[in-house]
């Protein structure tokens, strides 16, 4: 089994989750470094005001933002051909409005892009990955406002300038779509209803802001491409979606339906706007239906049309099954991203369920769709981890999970999709998005530090980073 020769292995983190030093060197507050995002699905506070010596998670993550030559350099040994990271927004603009970039901040990115490049690997930058300045929220309750556009592009061009020449692609929003669902409502776009009481808990979902909320990331999304491609010709912008592959429950046609309706919204509708340049059909009744007005300018239609994406990536974890039966709803417990299960599918122990064939079903859906290179930036299974006495992390359940999402990816590529790369998600443990938790691990390299604020942050390779490392110099072959 072989890969394109050019096929990009690598891997993929975000700033909040492994950077640390939230607030060194200028870096304002963002979003997640009050409540991560996963917090809001549960009975965690936020509270206003930061109280030092807190162990907060994001705070401290893995410390790679002192560490990152150390972690690039693993990277390098097991062979990456691409990194995949986010610049996190509040180094360069604490706030998120200030006119000019902090330059500490955008040095600390000089330092990380030119450690990447010094080993030929290549960055795959995520602009905005669950990360908006709280500033931006607290001024004007972030991506309901269409002022964050401007906000946004300024960020924008002061990376595109910085760095150009030194790297190729760039995503403009991490899983854009999880705003479709109330959860991404404060993860991916930092908005809050009630912000007084900054309580998640008690957050009536409101789906208009979120949906007006989108409609100002997809024109921002638009210009920057256009930016991009204005600044250098070389750049390559893609969108990000998480794919939440979904099965009928069962083959009653109207499961079948409800299933095709739902996929609509969670898994097409953003990227339909950003790879075809504007808004699905099916989209006006969905709006309707739900009292979603969308309040656009004159140009944005144009404004969407002219800046379509380069390519198209996705994260994928798990699937799930869809059923129009409002009881069984209720009653089945799906995985994070809803659903009921699966009857045929085992879960990781966090309840997502695993899918690789759903991997190859949904990568032929999206070349059939869009006709773009894609890539999977994200993917992988998060279990305890346990050291051994001997020192090794014998993590087989990790390698098996990945080798099963290989074939498939091989599959589809047999089966005619475009595809460019693989960035397994959290290469290096870092602290999870859902539940801000670090026992909940991903990564081919342990660090040792735990959600009781207790250790080192020494590194430790696991039996993944040597099956990994040679799978890449196979080029896939040896799996
Ligand atoms: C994706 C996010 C990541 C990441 C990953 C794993 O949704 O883009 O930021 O964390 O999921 O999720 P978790 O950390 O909740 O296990």
């Amino acid at each position: 089994m072989a890969f394109p020769k050019d096929f990009y292995w690598g891997g993929a983190t975000a700033a909040n989750q492994l950077e640390g030093a939230w607030n060194e060197d200028g870096k304002g507050i963002a979003c997640p470094d009050i409540c991560t995002g996963g917090s809001a699905n549960t009975s965690k506070r936020i509270t206003p005001e930061i109280k030092e010596g807190i162990f907060y998670p994001s705070h401290q993550a893995i410390d790679h933002y002192h560490r990152y030559k150390e972690d690039i350099k693993l990277f390098a040994e097991m062979g990456f051909k691409m990194y995949r990271f986010s610049i996190s927004w509040t180094r360069i603009f604490p706030n998120g409005d200030e006119k000019e970039p902090n330059e500490k901040g955008l040095q600390f990115y000089d330092r990380l892009i030119d450690e990447c490049l010094k080993y030929n690997i290549e960055p795959m930058i995520t602009i905005s990955h669950y990360e908006v300045p709280f500033g931006l929220t607290k001024k004007f309750n972030a991506w309901v406002s269409r002022e964050m556009i401007d906000c946004y592009l300024n960020y924008c061009r002061a990376i595109f300038t910085r760095y150009k020449g030194k790297v190729k692609y760039w995503l403009t929003f991490n899983e854009i779509n999880s705003a479709t669902t109330p959860v991404g409502g404060f993860l991916n776009q930092g908005i809050l209803n009630e912000i007084k009481e900054m309580e998640f808990m008690n957050q009536v979902d409101i789906p208009q802001n979120r949906f007006q909320g989108l409609h100002h990331q997809f024109v921002a999304s638009a210009l920057a491409v256009k930016l991009a491609h204005e600044i250098d010709e070389n750049y390559q912008v893609g969108c990000m979606n998480i794919m939440a592959t979904s099965y009928p429950l069962t083959c009653k046609p109207a499961d079948v339906l409800y299933n095709q309706k739902q996929s609509q919204i969670m898994n097409w509708f953003c990227s339909d706007v950003q790879c075809r340049g504007k808004y699905p059909n099916y989209i006006h009744r969905y709006f309707k239906e739900n009292n979603i007005e969308i309040h656009m300018k004159d140009n944005d239609e144009q404004i969407l049309k002219e800046g379509c994406v380069d390519f198209y990536t996705c994260s994928y974890y798990m699937s799930n099954c869809q059923t129009s039966d409002p009881e069984k709803q209720i009653l089945g417990k799906g995985n994070l991203l809803g659903g009921v299960p699966n009857p045929y599918l085992k879960a990781s122990d966090w309840g997502w369920q695993i899918d690789p064939e759903g991997l190859r079903f949904s990568l032929n859906e999206i070349w059939d769709r869009y006709q773009l290179p894609v890539f999977v930036v994200e993917n992988g299974l998060g279990a305890y981890d346990k050291i051994e006495e001997d020192g090794s992390i014998q993590d087989d359940y990790r390698i098996n999970y990945l080798k099963s999402h290989i074939e498939q990816m091989h599959e589809a590529i047999l089966d005619g999709v475009n595809l460019k790369g693989y960035t397994p998600w959290g290469c290096i443990d870092l602290v999870s998005a859902s539940t801000g938790e670090m026992r909940k691990r991903y990564g081919f390299i342990y660090v040792e530090k735990y959600d009781d604020g207790s250790g080192d942050f020494s590194r430790r390779k696991k039996k993944s980073f040597y099956w990994y490392k040679k799978l890449i110099e196979t080029n896939g072959e040896d799996l």
